[in-house]
């Protein structure tokens, strides 16, 4: 099953927000965590230290097909198909001319995706970028000023421990807040003060967001405030996102005929609205129709009463929270596949 959970940040955050990435979401294959900032436009070299800085492991590697589908998918919900983005990654050829490096300076090698004609060197292109519909790659300018993604592996953010949650630091408009101001910072934004309850909590915020050790951030749960005795006077705090989707069912195959009922259910500070959404025609053209289904508060069911082949189009679940502005929102999809009759016969004894 593929399940990516995406968090939306649409625009109109203020400047303490002004480093939250666009789009966050989690690669259901290989589980790596993507990020695409697109605020500020930059240089590879100052795109490269800001994922540091900000807590991620470096700009995107694109070292498998894995990858480069799921950061398609990750630009796709962000941008859909109406950009021209061409977000900078993480490779460069500056030290030696052809010669592709990885940021971390192992060499492009085995899988490589390079677009039509590309790298051609360009008057000099040394850096490069993912080419619409954002699975290509160009070489560019390394002057160019560019959206960007950064990515961060598994094992340093450790899903597994702290379930998808996803935490960043707030400022207050104010010199300094109480924790009750802090709630409702965290809550206008379709947040919650992130609740810190064990050890694994605090070494994931610690490892996803690029704090400062002298400061003291207001959070919930069994501590009142990470990294100092007490917040009182503090000036920060952290949020984390609260309405990941649940998906009733994970059943993908089915055949002909059947009858496919999948509950999608999300919960959150707010009641979140959920729906479901059907791709037709080819994916970049991002058309998305409603299918049946049947709307409740906190989730909606898809309902197929009798599966075509047509029906192994992509489905996807969405939720978003529009109380609030920015609007904030998750995506999970499932890969329901028909099989045509016959296949099952001829399989069966
Ligand atoms: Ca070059
Ligand atoms: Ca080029």
């Amino acid at each position: 099953m593929i399940v990516v959970l995406s968090a939306v940040l649409l625009f109109g955050a203020n400047i303490a927000q002004a480093e939250e990435p666009l789009y966050v979401s989690v690669g259901q294959t290989t589980g790596n965590l993507y990020g695409l900032y697109t605020t500020s436009n930059e240089m590879w070299a100052v795109a490269t230290q800001r994922c540091k800085d900000l807590g991620w492991k470096n700009l995107v590697f694109i070292k498998s097909a894995d990858v480069t589908s799921e950061v398609y998918d990750l630009m796709y919900e962000a941008v859909g198909t109406a950009y021209y983005w061409s977000p900078i990654i993480g490779m460069n050829d500056l030290d030696n001319e052809g010669r592709w490096l990885w940021n971390d300076g192992t060499p492009v090698s085995g899988y490589t995706n390079w677009g039509p004609s590309q790298p051609d060197n360009h008057r000099k292109e040394d850096c490069a970028a993912l080419e619409w519909p954002f699975n290509t790659w160009n070489d560019i300018d390394c002057g160019r000023e560019q959206p960007f993604i950064c990515f961060q592996e598994p094992s340093e953010y450790k899903r597994s421990q702290i379930d998808d949650r996803l935490f960043s630091i707030r400022k207050f408009d104010v010199e300094k807040g109480t924790q009750e101001m802090a709630r409702s910072g965290c809550k206008k934004d379709g947040f919650r003060l992130a609740v810190v309850d064990s050890d694994a909590v605090i070494a994931k915020i610690e490892k996803s967001i690029n704090w400062n050790s002298k400061v003291g951030y207001w959070v919930d749960g069994t501590h009142n405030c990470l990294n100092a005795d007490n917040c009182e006077g503090s000036t920060s705090y952290v949020c984390e996102d609260v309405f990941p989707l649940v998906l009733s069912n994970s059943r993908e195959d089915y055949t002909v005929g059947n009858t496919i009922e999948i509950e999608c259910a999300g919960s959150g500070v707010s009641t979140v609205n959920v729906k479901w959404q059907r791709q037709d025609g080819v994916p970049t053209d991002n058309i998305w129709n409603e299918p049946l289904q049947k709307i409740e508060p906190g989730k909606a069911t898809l309902i197929i009463k009798s599966a075509t082949l047509e029906d192994s189009a992509k489905y996807k679940c969405s939720a978003a929270n529009d109380i609030f502005s920015p609007s904030r929102g998750y995506v999970t999809s499932i890969n329901i596949t028909v099989h045509p009759e016959a296949i099952k016969d001829a399989m069966s004894p």
